[in-house]
């Protein structure tokens, strides 16, 4: 089945889903923007995990996906995915952002996650061009189709994200 999507501007450490996916770094053991917004709200059951996960299989590459505890914020489970940094263009960032969706994604299905948000991966700090990021997010997330995953719900910090996704949606309507 497709997935319901939905729009919201907001803060995601507030959103309540089952997941929220947050843009980490592959180090997993947090930094700004909102990796730092969900590990400072979350709280530090989840830096705990990340540095488990470390252990286990060492640093995240771009691209892929790992989930850990929500600890004190009101989802259950934070997907952790590496977005690429916006290199101009030629060095496979295309690619890269689409793998964060798709295996965020992915990973929620086998964990039996109905509802996960995502925010607006490496189009803060890592400077991956809006509009073309949420072209790529909405695509990725109209092709998966799951018997689990239900809804998702992209959380926009920011207006100009959150006006690129409500035109890129209206055009889908539309369609
Ligand atoms: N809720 C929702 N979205 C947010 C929040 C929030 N609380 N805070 C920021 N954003 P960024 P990146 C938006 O920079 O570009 C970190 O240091 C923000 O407006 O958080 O993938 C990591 O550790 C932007 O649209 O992530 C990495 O080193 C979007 O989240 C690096 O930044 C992504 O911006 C990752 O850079």
């Amino acid at each position: 089945m497709s997935l319901k999507i939905s729009l919201h501007l907001g803060d995601i450490t507030e959103t309540v889903v089952d997941a929220v996916v947050n843009a980490a770094n592959s180090s997993l053991l947090g930094g700004g923007g909102v990796d730092g917004a969900i590990h400072r709200k979350g709280g530090p059951a989840i830096l705990e995990e990340c540095r488990k996960i470390r252990a286990r299989q060492g640093s995240c590459p771009t691209g892929e996906a790992v989930i850990t505890t929500a600890g004190n914020l009101p989802a259950t489970y934070v997907i952790h995915t590496v977005g690429p940094v916006w290199q101009g263009g030629n060095n496979d960032e295309d690619r890269l952002l689409r793998n964060c969706y798709r295996n965020s994604l992915k990973l929620a299905e086998e964990q039996g996650i109905k509802t996960i948000a995502f925010p607006n991966i490496s189009t803060g700090i890592y400077g991956f061009p809006k509009e073309q990021a949420a072209q790529i997010a909405l695509d990725e997330v109209q092709r998966f189709s799951s018997e689990v995953v239900e809804e998702v719900r992209f959380v926009c910090y920011d207006g100009e994200n959150f006006r690129l996704y409500q035109s890129l949606l209206a055009a889908l309507d539309n369609e």
